[in-house]
């Protein structure tokens, strides 16, 4: 029997290959079958969601083979084992990744298609999995893609939130919230290991006990939560090894079950009691990087570490007799200070139920965490009032400070009675209130710490953690984040994908991102040029048609499509994207008929999701829609400027509007943005950039070169003394008379944008926006200068696709690995 290798070839089927066959017809076979007897609905009769569920029950059916024969393989080898502890998860869809990545994404295409189904129809069919809020989540997810693909023997940990992320719903141009219920027509994605539980414990008190003779600290707990393991296959590109990210969920325990009634009512009420424990995994904070002292929040983070420390704790049982060698066993991967918590859980494990002793238990806990951060937002810094730590986890809180005791001693060795200093860097921040600071917990017991970009670790160093950095350097490292390229290209712009293996000559650039560089040969071959527009045609005409659908603008392919698309949030300045728009407009109708030819045609796109307690930032949505109105429906301005509001968007929203994009706004003030991981999206999808220097932009700029970007602002040393001028002395001229037109009603709302226009003027303006107004106009005339020239601009975007490979998730990993985690490739062998 004759069937696809895999890699558009033909060869003969071979058993080994694995059980299930991926040739067209026994795909098509599986589709009915699932059809039949899993979906319930006749073969002669479904719907095109009825076979988007058969046809990813039938790739299902492929992940879980690979996943048996990965974990197989990995329980004989027994190698240093990574577990990445994530709150948050931004996986998209599963369905085109996971047929790209097992390689039978045109199999999958014709055997739909034969039953008389278009795959683009059943793929867009699938709804978000959306755990997480924004870059933090979404990096989460390309690691997980990149950890299977280079063969890392590694799992994700995490929760099964029962709502995601909210979907945004824009009405009158104000943003509202409605639960995303994503679970509600099945997930396919998703196994459910009913028999993989672990109870998880709250509340109670702290007693010392005599065990064998020796004083020990029992916690009697008040509160049991069972958790329960839905296992998620994630397929690696290109290999057999299918790794898994284990999300729990909360179900009533019934270890406090029994008990008399004596009425109905008492019966009926401990029913509906028990079931409250499912609150802990029912939804995702929606507030990216605010969270203080809220117990439900404390009680998530606490639960999920819990379960994952239990499960990964059995594991090495399993094999292992003596816990000295846990830490050459197991490297414990803290995203943010979110999953924390596990410091002083492990600890409690190791010395309350292990009985090893303070001294042997720290000796393992201080090897086995290493911790990321991903910002440098002072607010973002998770505290947790100690009060509330002892209601909840009165254990924990009694090792916390045990911990700080001994870390205050240490610390007095090295620097002596310098109060102020260890008062800085205690994990107790004594006050009106008092409260733990995660993050010193963190940087403390890891061994390493990471920022996620070259400017970012340097901020850690001289203004985070500075103390710590100065006694610890070598603690201190940076992984500059990266995006998969499978997602990012292969999955959302197949187009260009094609195009790049046809002028490469082999498609191995999808596992080895540097070969991406050999494009710069061809940047300025006129037929290689000819046919990279001809496919940012063919994607601008998608997001023409997707802007029509959703917010009905029409606007024009020949117009650059100029995107800014990310959380709102003050720092990251969409409001000084907006002010330039209005600048625009107001520029266009000041001109005569003869000037408006000379204007290069605009399409402006924002999209992003405003945390919902956050004013500013639901301010920012509401007077984007107003200045779009107003821009959107001037005569005579027609496809000169456009101004468009992408509503709810997602990482399957990002798929789309990102290939489509010409040009993409990344203008955080500069000291603000961690990393950032849009731009390097628009990058491999060769999109030009107008960015600040900030986060990753200066390593942007040594790999695509400043003359093929759009670079201004502040740089982040001139912010302090910038904010400490006169905001008027800043603002150019075009500042004030933006901000006026706003404030006077220009676009209606006349005084309802004042507190957000306040943030700006009057001395505030803490984020700079007027003082970078001028240098921003400056870059957007410069892009617009680019853009006439056809020829230069598309060299320009080749070379950013063709300078995007260290932007690859896939070195982000091996670096990890290597700097890190201390962990290995284990390729499953078939
Ligand atoms: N980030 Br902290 C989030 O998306 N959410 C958060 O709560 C925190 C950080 C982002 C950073 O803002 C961004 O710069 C970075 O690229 C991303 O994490 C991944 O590291």
């Amino acid at each position: 029997e004759v069937g696809y290798d895999g890699n558009g070839g033909t060869k003969m089927f071979d058993l080994m290959d694995g059980f299930l066959r991926n040739d067209p017809m026994s795909l098509q076979k599986d589709v009915l079958h699932h059809v039949e007897y899993t979906v319930a609905r006749s073969r002669f009769s479904f719907d095109d969601f009825e076979a988007y569920q058969a046809l990813s029950h039938s790739v299902r059916d492929r992940l879980i083979e690979r996943w048996h024969d990965t974990q197989q393989h990995f329980k004989k080898k027994d190698p240093k084992r990574l577990y990445f502890l994530s709150l948050e998860f931004l996986m998209g869809r599963s369905l085109s990744n996971s047929v790209i990545n097992l390689g039978i994404r045109d199999q999958c295409a014709e055997a739909v298609n034969q039953l008389g189904f278009e795959y683009e129809v059943l793929a867009e069919q699938e709804g978000d999995a959306a755990l997480g809020n924004g870059g933090l989540a979404r990096l989460s997810a390309c690691q997980m893609d990149s950890l299977a693909t280079l063969d890392y023997p590694a799992w994700g940990y995490g929760l099964r939130y029962q709502y995601g992320l909210f979907r945004q719903i824009i009405l009158d141009g104000f943003q509202h919230e409605q639960p995303d219920y994503w679970l509600n027509f099945g997930n396919p994605w998703e196994i459910e290991r009913v028999h993989v539980s672990y109870p998880v414990k709250f509340y109670g008190t702290v007693k010392d006990e005599d065990v064998n003779g020796k004083k020990c600290k029992v916690w009697i707990p008040k509160e049991t939560v069972e958790a329960v393991a839905y296992d998620n296959p994630i397929p690696g590109y290109g290999t057999r090894n299918t790794i898994n990210l284990r999300l729990w969920a909360a179900k009533p325990s019934d270890a406090n079950d029994i008990q008399e009634s004596y009425n109905t009512g008492d019966y009926i009420n401990a029913i509906v009691n028990r079931q409250k424990a499912e609150i802990i995994s029912n939804v995702l904070y929606p507030d990216d990087r605010s969270y203080q002292g809220k117990e439900l929040r404390l009680k998530q983070q606490y639960f999920f570490v819990s379960a994952s420390l239990q499960d990964i704790i059995r594991r090495f049982k399993d094999v292992h007799g003596n816990f000295d060698d846990f830490p050459d066993k197991v490297a414990l991967q803290l995203n943010d200070t979110h999953p924390s918590i596990s410091i002083a859980e492990l600890m409690r494990v190791l010395l309350d139920e292990e009985h090893l002793g303070w001294k042997r238990s720290w000796n393992i806990v201080s090897k086995v965490f290493s911790f990321t951060t991903h910002t440098v937002l002072p607010e973002a810094l998770e505290k947790v009032p100690a009060d509330l730590l002892e209601n909840v986890l009165p254990r924990h809180l009694q090792i916390i400070y045990e911990i700080n005791h001994a870390f205050m001693e240490e610390l007095k060795k090295k620097i002596g009675q310098d109060y102020a200093r260890l008062s800085r860097m205690s994990i107790v921040e004594e006050g009106a209130v008092k409260n733990i600071r995660v993050a010193n917990l963190s940087v403390y017991c890891s061994h390493t710490v990471n920022g996620v970009s070259r400017a970012h670790s340097e901020l850690i160093k001289t203004r985070v953690f500075t103390d710590f950095y100065e006694l610890w350097p070598e603690k201190f490292q940076y992984k500059t984040n990266g995006v998969t390229q499978r997602r990012w290209i292969v999955v959302s712009n197949p187009s260009l994908c094609s195009l790049i293996t046809k002028w490469l000559g082999t498609e191995s650039w999808i596992r080895n991102i540097d070969l991406l560089a050999r494009l710069r040969e061809y940047a300025t071959n006129s037929d290689l040029q000819q046919e990279w527009r001809m496919v940012k045609k063919i994607n601008k005409m998608r997001l023409a048609e997707y802007i029509e659908t959703m917010s009905g603008v029409k606007v024009s392919v020949d117009a650059m499509f100029d995107v800014q698309i990310k959380r709102i949030h003050a720092y990251k300045r969409q409001l000084l994207n907006i002010l330039g728009v209005i600048h625009r407009y107001d520029c266009i109708k000041n001109m005569d008929e003869n000037e408006r030819k000379n204007v290069v045609p605009r399409v402006c796109i924002i999209g992003g999701k405003a945390p919902p307690g956050y004013e500013i930032a639901k301010k920012i949505i509401k007077l984007c829609h107003a200045v779009a109105e107003t821009i959107n429906n001037d005569s005579d301005v027609g496809d000169l400027l456009k101004l468009v509001f992408i509503p709810d968007y997602n990482v399957s929203v990002a798929e789309l509007v990102i290939p489509g994009s010409d040009l993409s706004q990344h203008i955080s003030t500069a000291g603000h943005e961690a990393s950032g991981t849009g731009s390097m999206k628009f990058l491999m999808n060769g999109c030009l950039l107008l960015a600040t220097d900030d986060g990753s932009t200066n390593e942007i700029i040594e790999e695509i070169g400043a003359e093929n970007m759009f670079i201004f602002g502040a740089k982040i040393n001139e912010v302090p003394a910038l904010r400490e001028k006169d905001s008027n002395v800043k603002a150019p001229l075009q500042f004030a008379r933006v901000v006026r037109m706003v404030r006077d009603g220009y676009f209606g709302y006349k005084d309802y944008f004042n507190s957000l226009c306040d943030t700006v003027e009057n001395g505030k303006d803490f984020y700079l926006v007027g003082s970078d107004f001028a240098s921003y106009l400056e870059a957007q005339a410069a892009a617009d200068k680019a853009y006439v020239d056809k020829d230069k601009w598309t060299e320009m975007s080749i070379l950013c696709t063709a300078g995007s490979g260290r932007f690859s998730s896939d070195r982000t990993i091996e670096d990890y690995a290597a700097q890190t985690w201390g962990i290995e490739p284990c390729k499953c062998p078939f």
